[in-house]
């Protein structure tokens, strides 16, 4: 079956969509950004996938692609258009190329006219296609930079978009209204630039008197995206806060550890219990040296905790804690994570190292 997920990026309001085979776990990445590396590689490791591709619609201009990133990363492979300008990709797409992930494939549409080197992604059952900025909902990327050409963009649409069937729901590269995914017949009703009767030359007039301010990151964005997203040089890629220890970006937005490293390293860290006193001196018992703060008290009482030493939170199945890791992480702690699994976990550790003495 496919997995199929579309996530969003509030910052630049873009969309990357994850497709994977849950047979062979083989999986793409469209779009993806580069801020949002942790997520999508969590997601990835949750969904038991490995990524094969990054696939970029085009060279963005308004945030930096997370190709680069995840190939240093994952050691994936980066395909573009040939048309794109990005040097240092694995592949170079040409029209009707077919990538495949396990037994699912995208079939390349270059679809330019945004830039010269978009190209739109069409799944193999032709139910999905991925446009880029090529067809946005009820709008279309604009044309006044990177080889973008109105005329081209029309042709794009309607020699290629518009022949796929009308019922093929079209996934756009963003979307600045909160809108999430479109259909082939309704944007040939309803488009206003580019449905109905509307003629080449009626959208370029369009397109020419858009009037919008160039996008606020483009002068960072497009040289880094040439590189496949390469940050420039003297950019730290890796998250200082995170050294301390092998910490797990989870899918749900915190950082954990396992029970395994804390045992081996129970004189480095602080050690917050975040359940009430009861449960602390209960069965399950706390840890050595665990200090209690119980969740409802947490935000008031920080002031004992130190931001120096790294803070491990610490409940019966790691669900409360889970919450006091983003709590501890809003109130400016930056060294902070969830001990996985919580108590049980712990037992079930330390019981089983009591067994093997
Ligand atoms: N305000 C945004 C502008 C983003 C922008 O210009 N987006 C491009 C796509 S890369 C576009 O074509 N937008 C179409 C539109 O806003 O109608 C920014 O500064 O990043
Ligand atoms: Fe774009």
């Amino acid at each position: 079956m496919l997995i199929f997920r579309q996530l969003f990026d509030e910052d630049s309001s873009t969309y990357t969509y994850l497709l994977g085979d849950d047979v062979t776990g083989d999986a793409v990445l469209i779009d993806p950004v580069f801020e949002q590396v942790g997520r999508d590689t969590a997601l990835l490791r949750e969904l038991s996938l490995s990524l094969n591709f990054v696939l970029d619609t085009h060279c963005h201009a308004d945030h930096i692609s997370a190709a680069w990133l995840l190939r240093e990363k994952l050691s994936c492979g980066i395909a573009v258009s040939h048309k794109s300008g990005v040097t240092g990709a694995t592949v170079y797409l040409v029209d009707n190329d077919v990538l495949s992930f396990g037994n699912h494939s995208l079939k390349v549409l270059l679809t330019p006219g945004h830039t010269e080197g978009c190209a739109t992604f069409v799944l193999d059952d032709m139910s999905r296609a991925f446009t880029g900025d090529t067809i946005l909902i009820r709008g279309c990327g604009r044309t006044d930079f990177q080889g973008g050409n109105p005329s081209v963009l029309y042709r794009s649409v309607h020699q290629k978009i518009f022949m796929l069937p009308p019922t093929t729901i079209l996934y756009p590269g963003h979307d600045y209204r909160g809108l999430s995914s479109t259909s082939v017949a309704e944007e040939k009703n309803y488009n206003p630039r580019l449905g109905g009767e509307v003629s080449e030359e009626d959208f370029s007039g369009f397109m020419n008197n858009l009037g919008l301010a160039y996008p606020e990151r483009i002068d960072i964005a497009v040289p880094a995206n040439l590189m496949c997203g390469k940050p420039p040089e003297g950019i730290d890629v890796h998250d200082l806060d995170t050294a301390w220890g092998p910490l797990r970006y989870t899918f749900a937005g915190f950082w954990e550890i396992e029970a395994k490293w804390l045992q081996q390293n129970l004189g480095s860290v602080q050690i917050v219990d975040v359940r009430d006193v009861a449960e602390f001196d209960g069965p399950l018992g706390h840890i050595e040296g665990a200090v209690l703060l119980p969740l409802d008290r947490l935000e008031c009482e920080t002031q004992s905790l130190s931001t120096e030493v790294p803070i491990i939170l610490v409940c019966r199945s790691g669900s409360k804690s889970a919450r006091a890791t983003l709590m501890l992480r809003n109130l400016g702690f930056k060294q902070v994570a969830n001990l996985a699994g919580g108590m049980l976990r712990w037992h079930a550790l330390t019981n089983w190292s009591d067994w093997s003495i």
